[in-house]
């Protein structure tokens, strides 16, 4: 008899028949290793897994191209499966977790036959945190293989967790036949189990992500009494030298990663990164809401990022040494070896393959990097890496963001009245959508907390979970909204954003202190034009005012849909944010009344 790990491996194994089993122990060595099989080896749709990018402009740097149609998260091929349909409630699609099972059994039966099941011994968390979760993840890509060591801590320290005990996260995934019809990203919360199969894509194969940091994390949070959120965690140094920390969330493809890395423009101002996509936040035995980020990599968007957009990130990207860098689905620069993608460059170079290895030009009618390739790359190459990354306690929170896409309607940034009222605001949230999933982009639907996709439960008892939360603590962080890309009338951006919205945090900080005012609009609080940090900026005129602007009309639109977003949940909705939402409306209708 070995252990419940091993037994367990064997049992996938006798399921899925691999040619052999590499059980990976996260060394470097075994990093060289994993590429070269990757370089040598492995293949995906005929080509090999990886290929060598220029390794003196771009250390240790590998491009990865997927299968044409396994580009993003497939939202409508992702079910969470508890044991009855109203505990993963309307916005979850769900199947009868036995149902699911034999269709997974099905789909997997042999479809490791010819190739290697890696097994990855894993941690979301440092070792020491006590938030920290030991994990395995079965795989039968090296592209999956080599991600996740990047993205996680890899090797010895999860097998010693995990030692004898049954309790460690499950995920057994498989590339498959790449075939959309038979691809299925189940999650089974009540067993720790994430089971995927057809895609190789960062969300739905890179298990310890989204599957179990999100989905199944969520689900332990609502029931262990903590939050498993889609938030970057940062912190921002004043010229006094205090840090004021901060989480904050967004949709996928709307800047997170920007955010967590900015360079500050004002003087005396430093933002340090502790992550970029993923927070989990416990109450600290002083009652204060503590982060830590369960990861250790960026699983970023490629396109717009650059020396202007992020410097931080160009250097996190070329500093690839004990880690690999990987690329995936950018365009190739075949005269200099290197990757590309729009924006990179002020130029277009003039001899590119495109995200498929075809030869493109500008008549192709089609971008040449795929507009949701990104790149996998190790935090700890990070040159802002808060020295507070791997304390496995974490850091104390003081203010909570919740930001979107939208180019109308919401202000630049106001605060909530209070915890509930946050809550609120996070809940009725909505964003446009962009390409990180499969589906229209540029659609306006809701994302509450921008976890629509992520939540693991029905999300009308997450959001019960996160007013208990904020009851919980005697002083919860400050909640604040955010939106960058609100445009004026032509369809120009109102608002400079990438590293000037760090005027916006500071106003935000500077709140947290008690340092400044505010002025009360019906939606929240909002800074008095004085007190935002614009010195250097030329804002034309009046475009202040516009992102700030509260029309009426647009807000109706608004509260429509909200309510038929809130509708949904039933009775299930927490009656308070019904009673904000009525209180909301109120606001506004007095809004017209005095200025008529
Ligand atoms: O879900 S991924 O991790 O692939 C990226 C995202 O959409 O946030
Ligand atoms: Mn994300």
């Amino acid at each position: 008899m070995g252990t419940p790990l091993e037994e367990w491996v064997e049992e996938q194994a006798r399921l899925t028949q691999p040619e052999r089993i590499y059980w990976c122990d996260g060394s470097e060595e075994e990093a060289h290793r994993l590429i070269e099989i990757g370089l040598k080896e492995e293949k995906l749709c005929g080509r090999p897994v990886f290929h060598e990018l220029n390794q003196k402009l771009w250390p240790n740097s590998y491009l990865h191209r997927s299968h044409p149609t396994d580009v993003a998260r497939t939202e409508h091929l992702t079910f969470v499966c508890h044991p009855d349909r109203e505990t993963a409630g309307p916005t979850n699609n769900w199947m009868d977790p036995k149902e699911a099972k034999e269709l997974l059994t099905n789909l997997t039966k042999g479809c490791m036959k010819g190739r290697t099941m890696y097994v990855l011994p894993y941690m979301m968390g440092h070792p020491n945190s006590p938030y920290a979760r030991a994990c395995v993840q079965l795989t039968d890509s090296v592209y999956v293989a080599v991600s996740m060591r990047i993205m996680t801590r890899m090797g010895k320290q999860a097998l010693e967790r995990i030692g004898n005990s049954e309790d460690f996260v499950r995920g057994l995934h498989s590339i498959g036949d790449l075939d959309p019809n038979r691809r299925f990203i189940m999650h089974f919360p009540d067993e720790n189990l994430v089971w995927s199969i057809g895609s190789g894509y960062g969300g739905n194969a890179l298990l310890g992500k989204k599957c179990f940091s999100l989905r199944i994390a969520s689900w332990l949070g609502y029931h262990q009494g903590w939050l498993a959120e889609h938030m970057i965690i940062i912190g921002i140094e004043a010229p006094e030298g205090d840090i004021t920390y901060i989480a904050a969330a967004f949709p996928s493809a709307c800047g997170k990663t920007n955010l967590a890395m900015l360079e500050s423009p004002l003087t005396g101002y430093k933002v340090w990164t502790l992550g970029d996509d993923i927070a989990w936040l416990n109450i600290g035995h002083d009652g204060r809401l503590y982060a830590i980020n369960p990861e250790t990599g960026f699983f970023g968007v490629a396109p717009g990022t650059s020396e202007k957009t992020n410097p931080n990130m160009m250097r996190t990207l070329k500093a690839g040494t004990f880690y690999p860098t990987l690329f995936t689905n950018t365009a190739l620069n075949v005269e200099t070896n290197e990757p590309w993608w729009d924006g990179l460059t002020e130029t277009v170079p003039s001899r590119l393959l495109d995200w498929q290895g075809r030869p493109w030009d500008l008549s192709f009618g089609e971008k040449a990097a795929h507009p949701n390739s990104r790149f996998t790359v190790s935090i700890y190459q990070c040159p802002t890496l808060s020295p507070e990354f791997d304390n496995p306690k974490g850091v104390p929170i003081s203010a909570i963001i919740f930001g979107a896409r939208r180019s109308a309607t919401v202000p630049l940034v106001y605060e909530s009245f209070n915890w509930q009222h946050g809550v609120f605001i996070g809940a009725s949230m909505a964003s446009e959508t962009t390409p990180a999933a499969v589906h229209q982009v540029g659609v306006l639907r809701r994302d509450p907390m921008a976890m629509l996709p992520f939540c693991g439960y029905n999300m009308a008892d997450y959001f019960r979970h996160w007013l208990e939360m904020g009851r919980r603590m005697p002083n919860p962080p400050k909640i604040f909204f955010v939106n960058w890309f609100r445009k004026d009338e032509s369809g120009e951006f109102l608002w400079l954003g990438f590293s000037e919205n760090m005027r916006v945090l500071k106003w935000i900080v500077e709140r947290v202190k008690g340092k400044v005012g505010s002025r009360e609009i019906p939606v929240g609080f909002v800074p008095h034009l004085e007190d935002l940090d614009l010195e250097g900026l030329k804002i034309p005129n009046g475009h202040l005012e516009k992102l700030f602007a509260v029309n009426y009309d647009e807000w109706q639109t608004e509260l429509e849909d909200i309510r038929k977003f809130f509708e949904q949940f039933g009775d299930r909705l927490p009656t308070e944010l019904w009673q904000e939402y009525h209180a909301l409306k109120k606001r506004l209708e007095r809004l017209v009344r005095c200025s008529m």
